[in-house]
């Protein structure tokens, strides 16, 4: 008898009076669990030690995982802002995360524990991966899972749908307990992540410790620019780059926070005496000034990963030579204080080059982003092997026993800067009219310096252009070229010539590994 009767269904598949808000329990509760998570844990890395970050710490960790095409893609495609395109990433698949554990939580408050600790064994992992990183920081990922666990019990319990009221509803108790709670994790969630912004904020060590730094005048200035060094056209790249139009280009997620108070820069490895300077005294050794241009070898042909500073700082290799490079060695291994490790022929330091050790940049101390403290810079080097940021140690070794950072990704070892110009204005697409048109731009050879640089509009012949003065090998040059333009679409075209006669080829390769070649151009409208 009892097989006929209509069995009463199972309340907690009763459709709910607001279906989409029993639907998105859920969710609500995997949001909430999750953002409690990550802002008790950002709040209390911030007080403690940044690196200790979860979301930071699997960032970086796509970073450094990441294969070279995708990197590729991504400076490519997001330019200076390929950090925040990852962090979106980063962002969208963790609350795809939280979604699937609310569902799980809401099911079976075990489910939701176990999704729990995955998400947070992802994060400890992570954040011990990171260089530099110590046992102690996953203490706040640990933090933020346990607070996170009791709102996920509470949101969950509060979530509950199988105690429903007479009319078959879940109770307006439950809904409003659970629309509280929820509203409670909310808040708790936004003012632990704002609370561990301005604490991020605010302790800027880094930016403290910059304000405070005065440096001495150089005891060598850099020699005086000559008038000529400019064209006067539109549109070109000015000669110096001010700081804030430099590119910047680096696997750091946040700017490396420096203390000057604790900061100390080692030179060991193969050498008689190994040594370790604070910053005071680094500076007191006397400081140069050198007008340098560098480069990415993550440049595209036309690509703007390129800048001139005047840098202020302490020549490198009097600091080697005193130190005692030992009979053999080929390699100086710099590092940072966040763990990149950038390896630099000796040879190119102690050629007589300036290389330095970069303390100012345009007259003011490194902004934070250009590596405050201390930088290198080797002219005629590609910044991933001469021109590391942050830096607090170097190694003298050799290339067969130690591979840097890029170089274990695929990059050469050795990476000097490629010939290369650029058409700086007319900009691609550019309609101008016929007569008079001033093509204008840039060309580099560091090390070598920059010969000649020649036009060609369509297919007619190279014209040359007029060089600007160029007083030293190691500066980018300016260009121009005085076009009678006719009307219609027109394709101009640049290649330099550098010191030893090499022209530019016009084979285009892309930049991985050891820099782009190719001529540029750029298509405009003549009416
Ligand atoms: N610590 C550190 N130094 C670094 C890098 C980095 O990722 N980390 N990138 C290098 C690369 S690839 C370049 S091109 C230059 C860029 O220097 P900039 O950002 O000051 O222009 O820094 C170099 N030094
Ligand atoms: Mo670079």
């Amino acid at each position: 008898m009892a097989s006929t009767d209509i069995e009463p269904r199972p309340a907690t598949r009763r459709p709910g009076p607001y279906p989409s808000m029993t639907a998105l329990r859920g969710p609500v509760v995997g949001v909430l669990t999750a953002g409690v998570t990550l802002a008790v844990a950002r709040l209390l890395a911030a007080l403690v030690a940044p690196v200790s970050d979860p979301v930071l710490a699997v960032g970086g960790v796509a970073i450094d995982l990441a294969p070279q095409r995708l990197k590729a893609f991504a400076i490519r495609t997001f330019g200076a802002n390929d950090k925040i395109a990852l962090l979106v990433g980063v962002y969208a698949l963790l609350a795809l995360a939280a979604v699937l554990l609310g569902a799980a939580a809401v099911r079976r408050r075990r489910y939701g524990l176990a999704g729990l600790a995955v998400f947070a064994a992802v994060g400890v992992a992570a954040v011990l991966s990171r260089p530099g990183a110590t046992p102690s920081d996953v203490l706040p990922v640990l933090a933020g899972a346990g607070v996170g666990s009791a709102v996920m019990l509470m949101l969950a319990r509060a979530a509950r749908t199988d105690r429903v009221g007479a009319s078959g509803q879940p109770r307006l108790l439950d809904r409003r307990q659970f629309l509280v709670t929820a509203a409670g994790a909310a808040l708790t969630a936004g003012a632990a992540a704002a609370v561990g912004q301005a604490v991020g904020r605010g302790s800027t060590v880094g930016a403290r410790s910059r304000a405070a730094v005065r440096l001495p005048p150089p005891v060598r200035q850099a020699p005086p620019l000559p008038a000529g060094i400019s064209v006067d056209v539109d549109g070109v790249s000015a000669f110096l780059t001010r700081n804030r139009d430099f590119y910047r280009v680096d696997t750091a997620l946040t700017v490396p926070q420096v203390d000057l108070e604790t900061w100390r820069l080692t030179l060991d490895g193969a050498v008689d005496s190994p040594r370790t300077w604070r910053f005071e005294d680094l500076v007191a050794r006397g400081l140069v000034e050198r007008d340098i241009t560098l480069n990415c070898v993550s440049n595209e042909v036309g690509g703007p990963y390129i800048g001139t500073a005047r840098w202020t700082g302490v020549p490198l290799a009097p600091l080697l030579r005193e130190a005692g490079i030992r009979a053999g060695q080929n390699q100086l291994v710099s590092r940072s204080v966040e763990g990149m490790t950038i390896g630099t022929p000796l040879e190119a330091i102690l050629d007589g080059r300036d290389a330095l050790l970069a303390v100012a940049m345009n007259g003011e101390p490194l902004p934070l982003e250009h590596g405050f403290p201390v930088r290198m810079l080797v002219p005629g080097l590609y910044g991933y092997v001469g021109a590391c940021k942050w830096l607090t140690s170097m190694k003298v070794t050799t290339f067969d026993a130690f591979d840097p950072y890029w170089v274990q990704r695929g990059w050469a070892a050795d990476a000097p800067v490629k010939t290369a110009s650029r058409i700086d204005t007319p900009k691609p697409f550019a309609q101008r009219r016929a007569g008079p048109v001033m093509i204008a731009g840039v060309a580099w050879a560091q090390r070598r310096g920059i010969a000649a640089v020649e036009v060609q509009v369509d297919d007619g012949p190279w014209q040359r252009a007029r060089l600007a003065d160029g007083p030293s090998p190691d500066l980018w040059r300016q260009w121009t070229y005085r076009w009678d333009a006719t009307p219609g679409s027109h394709t101009l075209r640049v290649r330099a010539t550098d010191a030893t006669g090499a022209t530019q080829t016009d084979a285009r390769a892309a930049p991985f590994p050891d820099g782009a070649t190719g001529w540029h151009s750029t298509t405009v409208t003549i009416t």
